[in-house]
């Protein structure tokens, strides 16, 4: 029998054992020694002996060629297209460019092992003592290193581009979140953190510096501490989490956060009552503070918080999400007292236009992968491109994602044009209306494009190790945080109820002028 085989140079060397197995083969090359070596010309042997071979190997010679990943700036006819129309500029096409090639280059693996090492908690050291420590891989950290030196947050606030700077930051991210391992959920937060403390006049400068550098060694990522038991979506009703002001001005926290994501972060902004000299809380979203903290103190323990457990989540594994016991954490008040759930509006605005982003990202991943395959996986006698069939669903899936993007593309347009003090009236009423809207359509959208993506390619698509399964996983989530649905659906009635109709008149008006 053939115990092994190897080419040297152009020679098939087999390794031959036992005469008996020999025999049985059809091949009629001299199997005459047990134990013996023989070699053979490989051409001649593949022309004349492959099904003899193939009956003794087992696996066959066929292998389907992978689809691969390239140069998702370079690939994406759209994006591409968009920049040049809005933004002609030579600086923005090659960082985008090179950007695009360091994805395939690095992110990408960096992103699978992170899905592949996930983060666990450590609660005790070896002799007791409670640490509560969450080890992530190393590359997590190298994750956290790149967003800082491409300036994944800051290219949103250096607004070197003036109001084209957001389109800029999330085209950059919108190339990034399908391979950066959700480290995308950090950033997002920490966009929004960054946001919170602008739009509340810089009361804690040094915070929002670190939030915004380029440079690694002191980039900080911001966490987002609201939801608690009773819920993630009536905020409001759900805290009960107090504040107890100290003699020094700082608030000691107490209280149980239900959700809190990317919990490693380096500091966080958290919700919570204010109780008076008495002890007692107002109720409702009068009675609501925002506060902000460091996770960590300078020893590496963390600040007055035990962390209960890492939650087991469908998806976003790459990403340690825990619960949290507030055990006297010291934070310090950052909105004005019952301001709490309107100043983290402009955190919700931003995460909400993060979440859009990794929606319409993974749609075009999993169009550009399908497409990709099509052109070398051949079936019934054509490749799966020349199907037309099968280009219909592709170009179904194409339909989809270009709408998201464009509705993608004018939120972040809009954005841009708001923080730089260069919207109308009517842009500004657009960005409140569509910032819900953007989000709740492309997080429903991403896990029907997603799912069907998968299903082109047949049954590959649901193989955790072709890395495709984790696309599906991980868009389900965007339908889901940040508020859900029907949640807001509620948003889009808030926004038109509050501007008694405004914010529609904007909308049709647009429409017209379009
Ligand atoms: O934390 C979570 C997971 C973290 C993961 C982060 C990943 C980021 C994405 C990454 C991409 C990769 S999940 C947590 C999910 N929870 C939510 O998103 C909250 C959902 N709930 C809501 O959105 C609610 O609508 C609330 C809590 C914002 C508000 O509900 P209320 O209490 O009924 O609200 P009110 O009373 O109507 O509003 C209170 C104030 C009002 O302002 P004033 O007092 O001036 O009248 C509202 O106008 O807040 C203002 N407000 C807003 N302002 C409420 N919503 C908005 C808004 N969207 N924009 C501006």
């Amino acid at each position: 029998m053939i115990s092994q085989a190897c080419l040297r140079g152009n020679r098939l060397v087999l390794h031959v054992l036992g005469r008996q197995a020999a025999r049985s083969s059809s091949c009629d090359v001299p199997f005459v020694q047990t134990d013996s070596r023989h070699e053979l010309d490989a051409h001649t042997l593949a022309q004349t002996h492959t099904a003899s071979l193939f009956s003794q190997s087992s696996i066959g010679a066929f292998f389907q060629e992978k689809p691969v990943l390239r140069n998702p700036f370079t690939q994406d006819a759209l994006l591409r297209g968009y920049l040049r129309r809005h933004v002609p500029l030579q600086e923005v096409e090659s960082d985008l460019s090179r950007f695009g090639q360091r994805v395939v280059d690095e992110i990408d693996e960096l992103g699978r092992q992170c899905e592949q090492n996930p983060p666990h908690l450590q609660q005790y050291e070896a002799w007791g003592r409670r640490v509560d420590r969450i080890i992530t891989c190393p590359a997590w950290t190298r994750l956290k290193h790149i967003s800082a030196q491409e300036g994944m947050v800051a290219a949103g606030y250096e607004r070197r581009f003036k109001e084209w700077s957001r389109v800029y930051q999330m085209s950059k991210l919108y190339l990034y979140a399908p391979s950066a391992g959700l480290y995308t959920c950090p950033l997002a937060m920490t966009d929004g953190a960054a946001k919170v403390i602008e739009s509340l006049g810089m009361p804690v400068k040094e915070m929002f510096e670190r939030l915004t550098t380029r440079d690694e060694q002191r980039f900080w990522t911001s966490g987002q501490w609201m939801t608690e038991r009773k819920g993630g979506s009536d905020v409001a009703n759900g805290t009960e989490t107090v504040a107890w002001r100290q003699e020094d001005g700082w608030y000691r926290l107490r209280g149980f956060k239900w959700f809190t994501s990317a919990t490693d972060a380096d500091v966080t902004l958290i919700l919570a009552r204010t109780a008076d000299n008495n002890g007692n809380v107002t109720p409702g979203s009068v009675g609501v503070s925002l506060f902000c903290a460091e996770v960590w103190q300078s020893d590496g323990n963390i600040n007055g918080v035990e962390i209960q457990r890492l939650k087991d989540k469908l998806g976003t594994r790459q990403l340690p999400t825990a619960e949290l016991l507030l055990d006297g954490m010291q934070a310090k008040l950052l909105s004005e007292e019952g301001r709490g759930v309107a100043s983290i509006a402009n955190m919700l605005t931003l995460t909400r236009i993060h979440n859009t982003v990794s929606a319409v990202a993974a749609m075009r991943r999993i169009t550009q992968l399908s497409r990709e395959y099509s052109t070398k996986r051949s079936v019934f006698g054509m490749l799966l491109k020349d199907h037309s069939l099968h280009v219909q669903t592709l170009t179904r899936l194409e339909v989809e994602t270009r709408a998201a993007f464009l509705l993608m593309m004018e939120v972040c347009r809009l954005l841009g044009r708001e923080e730089t003090g260069v919207a109308t009236e009517r842009e500004t009423r657009l960005l409140r209306l569509l910032t819900p809207v953007a989000k709740l359509y492309t997080g429903k959208q991403a896990v029907a494009v997603v799912s069907e993506g998968l299903e082109s390619f047949g049954g590959q698509g649901y193989i955790e190790d072709t890395g495709l399964p984790a696309i599906l996983r991980d868009a389900q989530v965007l339908s889901i945080w940040e508020g859900t649905t029907n949640v807001l659906s509620l948003d889009v009635l808030r926004s038109i109820s509050k501007s008694s109709g405004l914010v529609l008149e904007a909308f049709f008006s647009d429409v017209k002028v379009r």
